[in-house]
């Protein structure tokens, strides 16, 4: 990939921080190579079998075949990743359902203020409607590089919220929850930040 392409396909965020050498958040060291890091198993979960369950603070619940997630639309971003365990990954090529494509097609109730992502297996992770709202490359992933996210990376679809740490990214989304009032979700519980900036440290509660 040319420097340009890439370049178009950053945030302005990104594409800054890259122009003046503060791409590494504090606290990280990069590797080149992609890590899995999941607590418990590894859902394998098929494509024709896979649903997306929505529920909470919406006008009206809903579920999704993939086939109706992909009807949304898919749209490519370049970004990077940080693991609260202090590895990052840069240029991570994405293709995937723009969270703003989503929520568009989601009667919010004004009572929204928060999602809690549900994965298959029992894993979840809390992020404000705010966060979501402002990072612009935040989306429901379903390729990676090229490919399509295998098992151990959260295939078929999986959250990826790059201004956040990594865990708050579920991998085999199952369900979004809609939440009037923020609350942690699974290792929120054990400790983690509520919030999860990667930029501020916000590491651990
Ligand atoms: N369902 C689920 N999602 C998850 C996790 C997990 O254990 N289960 N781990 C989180 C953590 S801590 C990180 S760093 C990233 C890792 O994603 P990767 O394995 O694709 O690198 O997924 C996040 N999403
Ligand atoms: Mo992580």
């Amino acid at each position: 990939m040319t420097t340009d392409s890439s370049e178009r396909l950053y945030s302005d965020d990104l594409a800054q921080r890259v122009e003046t050498g503060d791409r590494l958040a504090p606290g990280q060291r990069l590797t080149k190579d992609w890590p899995v890091l999941t607590y418990g198993g590894t859902p394998v979960v098929k494509t024709d079998e896979w649903q997306l369950s929505i529920w909470g603070e919406v006008e009206q619940e809903l579920t999704w075949s993939y086939e109706d997630l992909l009807a949304l639309g898919l749209t490519r971003r370049l970004n990077d990743i940080h693991c609260v365990t202090h590895w990052s990954r840069y240029d991570n090529d994405w293709e995937g359902v723009l969270w703003s494509d989503l929520i568009a097609k989601v009667g919010l109730k004004s009572s929204a203020l928060a999602v809690m992502f549900h994965s298959y297996g029992g894993y979840t992770t809390n992020v404000p409607l705010e966060d979501l709202a402002r990072d612009d490359h935040a989306m429901l992933g379903i390729r990676h590089d090229g490919k399509q996210i295998s098992s151990d990376h959260g295939g078929p679809v999986r959250a990826v919220i790059p201004s956040l740490y990594f865990w708050k990214s579920a991998k085999w989304v199952g369900g979004i929850e809609f939440l009037a009032q923020d609350r942690p979700g699974f290792w929120e519980m054990y400790g983690y930040h509520l919030h999860g900036d990667p930029w501020t440290e916000e590491r651990y509660a």
